[in-house]
């Protein structure tokens, strides 16, 4: 029996906004299985940022600045990954902002800036990608979805409603191009330990846990938050040749949050 490997040997992948955070991990775990990394962010001090650390980790990577809401840029810099590296293969549509504000405190503008680049921008990436995947004759697309592209929560108005756009949208692709061999689904993660979730971790002035820390600390069955690296391993499989029949699925990287009431008080 030939099992279909976890290799992404020869694979040119794409992670947006992958300098620091979720999607530097899911980059360098692409590489340490043979993919060709390259990456985008915002700014050029970002993108150093991002060469530095790959180069650190002793991955060559090719890094671009280009804002994912700017479709001509996005298309320009996709044509240019192609002339200097290739075909891309693999995205992973991670870039992404939050902005914890209640929603009658929140302007249109804010609302529309987190739709933006959470929702927006990863239609525009897609489109960018899918033709040259259809001409290759394969491609994979992972949308980095979230907890709350199931839930809400307090402040989160406008990051749960591109998010459970974003599994929609994710779930849209695999529909639509799922006839040309391209597999589009969406990564999940719980709570994870980035500089994103940073304030919800902050040690109080008297030296506890921060309240929202604590909530999460009791609503995951692990109990603990999640770190970048537990990422790396679905993302991989939604990246190879092993999930080939995998296709609008989202799966959620959790430790269990999904599945869980909450620890009991006390
Ligand atoms: P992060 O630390 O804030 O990193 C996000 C990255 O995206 C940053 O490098 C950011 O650059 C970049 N970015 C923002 N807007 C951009 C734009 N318009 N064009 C290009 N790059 C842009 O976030 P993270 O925690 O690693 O999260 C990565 C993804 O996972 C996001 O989509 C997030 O919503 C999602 N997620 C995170 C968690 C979590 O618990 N951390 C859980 C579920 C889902 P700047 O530094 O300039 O902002
Ligand atoms: C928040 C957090 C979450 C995480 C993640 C959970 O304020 O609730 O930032 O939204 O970022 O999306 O999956």
């Amino acid at each position: 029996m030939e099992m279909k490997d976890f290799s992404l040997q020869g694979k040119v992948a794409l992670v947006t906004g992958a300098s620091y955070g979720i999607g530097f991990a899911i980059a360098s775990a692409f590489a340490a299985v043979g993919a060709r990394v390259v990456f985008n962010d915002i700014r050029q001090e970002l993108v150093d940022k991002g060469l530095a650390a790959y180069a650190a980790a002793g991955i060559e990577a090719k890094g671009y600045v280009c804002d994912v809401t700017d479709e001509a840029a996005v298309q320009a810099m996709v044509a240019q990954i192609e002339r200097e590296v290739g075909v891309i293969d693999i995205l992973v549509n991670n870039a992404g902002i939050i902005r914890r504000i209640p929603m009658t405190e929140m302007s249109a503008e804010e609302f529309r800036k987190v739709i933006d680049v959470d929702l927006n921008a990863p239609f525009i990436v897609s489109k960018a990608v899918i033709p040259a995947m259809i001409r290759k004759g394969h491609g994979k697309i992972i949308n980095i979805c979230s907890m709350m592209s199931e839930f809400g929560r307090e402040t989160v108005s406008a990051y749960a409603a591109a998010k459970g756009g974003l599994k929609m949208l994710t779930r849209n692709i695999a529909s639509e191009y799922g006839q040309y061999n391209i597999q589009c689904n969406g990564i999940g993660p719980g709570y994870i330990a980035t500089p994103q979730t940073a304030p919800l971790r902050e040690t109080q002035p008297d030296g506890s846990r921060h309240p929202f820390d604590q909530f999460i600390l009791a609503k995951t069955p692990a109990g603990r938050w999640g770190e970048t690296a537990d990422l790396q391993g679905p993302a991989v499989f939604l990246a190879s040749d092993a999930s080939n029949f995998v296709n609008g699925l989202i799966l959620y990287v959790d430790g269990g949050i999904h599945a869980y009431i909450g620890k009991q008080p006390g």
